[in-house]
């Protein structure tokens, strides 16, 4: 491919979201500051090398009184003390906004790994090394890695934030201008750490709409309905007379008491958490029998919410309201609608599987299928 680089690596980036232009406004300023004291400071070295140099006749017993060094001092201490401190607060000011959730936005999970982003949209698209989002609404990124610390960095949007294997990390932006902007991984990361990127195409609404209708691969929920019978997840947490695992469809959002006597309110952290150390949080009424799933990868992880998210109501009140039923109460995957015509957890066999049902937990067949799944 035939790339023009000089035109594409600019000095300054195209500025292609709401809070890319006070980014700049900041940069420029201490680069503004920085030149103008600099030059200052040369200036005023070399006028007092001439002005003062050994052979010049000057009087060089003047007598500065008290006061006067005084004011010298203050002088030259306010302010660049008021300059340090407003380049202080005016820079806080960008990463505490950059850093607060916005209401109602869109939500993208990506996972890095090496080398490569997978990117999974809540509409139900899944892609690889390139993020599709829409202009007008405000994008949050849920991101995790499945090994080391990579950056998921978009210069357009002068929005990055580190990637960390076993913990969630958030960054948010509000996509203004379409276009194809770069993606890099910013944290070197190993070998092909340089070849760890992408391209972010931002669409117009309408535009991002058709694209995720536009979908041949398997949506995430139906992946991750698979992996929830591959995993024997079902074993537990079905309808059924002898269910030992407690309903999980209406779980993320929803408040959820321990057998300690905790309330947590379960989010996506808790609920990964749950699989992967499930005896941290032992729901009320229920045993300690679910056993930790250190083998299910982070994309599964997401895969498994989507599709518990697609059969979820969606109201979590509803849930808390069953909240410490006994287990084999009715569970809510009985009224759930299932609103992409899946099959409720646990009942027939989803056709996708060969004859004689996948072999769990079989380390060999869960890391071939992310690849042969994937896109491209
Ligand atoms: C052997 C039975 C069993 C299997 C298999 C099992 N679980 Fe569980 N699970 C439980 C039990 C029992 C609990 C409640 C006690 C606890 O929190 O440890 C639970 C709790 C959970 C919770 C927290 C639920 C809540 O209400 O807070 C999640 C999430 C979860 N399991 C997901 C999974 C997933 C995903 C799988 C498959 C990868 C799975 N479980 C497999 C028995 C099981
Ligand atoms: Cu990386």
């Amino acid at each position: 491919m035939e790339r023009d680089y000089q035109r594409e690596f600019t000095f300054s980036p195209p500025q292609a979201t709401s809070t890319a232009a006070e980014v700049d406004w900041l940069y420029y300023s201490l680069v503004g500051m920085t030149v103008f004291f600099t030059l200052l400071i040369c200036a005023v070295i070399v006028t007092f090398m001439v002005r003062y140099r050994s052979t010049a006749r000057l009087n060089r017993r003047i007598h500065v009184s008290h006061k006067r060094l005084l004011m010298i001092e203050i002088g030259w201490m306010l302010p660049p003390l008021a300059i340090v401190m407003g380049s202080f607060f005016w820079g806080a000011a960008i990463f505490f906004d950059q850093r607060q959730e916005p209401a109602d936005p869109l939500r993208i999970y990506v996972v890095g790994k090496q080398w490569m982003w997978k990117v999974q949209h809540e509409g139900g698209r899944r892609e690889i090394n390139s993020l599709h989002v829409p202009t007008g609404r405000p994008v949050v990124l849920t991101m995790i890695s499945e090994d080391m610390i990579h950056s998921f960095y978009i210069p357009a949007f002068r929005s990055k934030m580190d990637v960390l294997p076993g913990r969630y990390t958030v960054q948010w932006f509000e996509p203004t201008q379409t276009g194809t902007y770069h993606l890099f991984c910013a944290e070197y990361c190993g070998t092909d750490h340089s070849r760890m990127i992408g391209s972010v195409i931002v669409q117009t609404p309408e535009q991002y709409a058709q694209w995720l209708e536009d979908d041949e691969e398997e949506p995430p929920a139906s992946r991750g309905r698979r992996l929830f019978q591959q995993y024997r997840c079902n074993d537990c947490h079905v309808q059924s007379e002898d269910r030992r695992g407690p309903p999980l469809t209406n779980l993320l959002g929803s408040q959820v008491t321990t057998v300690d006597g905790r309330t947590v309110t379960a989010d996506l952290k808790y609920f990964r958490n749950s699989i992967r150390n499930p005896d941290d949080d032992v729901v009320a009424g229920y045993q300690a029998v679910m056993p930790p799933y250190p083998q299910i990868t982070e994309e599964e992880i997401l895969l498994i919410m989507a599709y518990l998210e697609s059969v979820s109501a969606g109201r979590a009140e509803e849930r808390a309201s069953q909240q410490g039923a006994a287990p084999d109460a009715a569970a809510p995957e009985d009224q759930a609608p299932s609103e992409s015509g899946n099959s409720e957890p646990g009942s027939s066999p989803p056709r996708e599987n060969p004859p004689g049902g996948p072999s769990p937990q079989q380390p060999e067949r869960q890391e071939q299928q992310p690849r042969n799944q994937s896109p491209e």
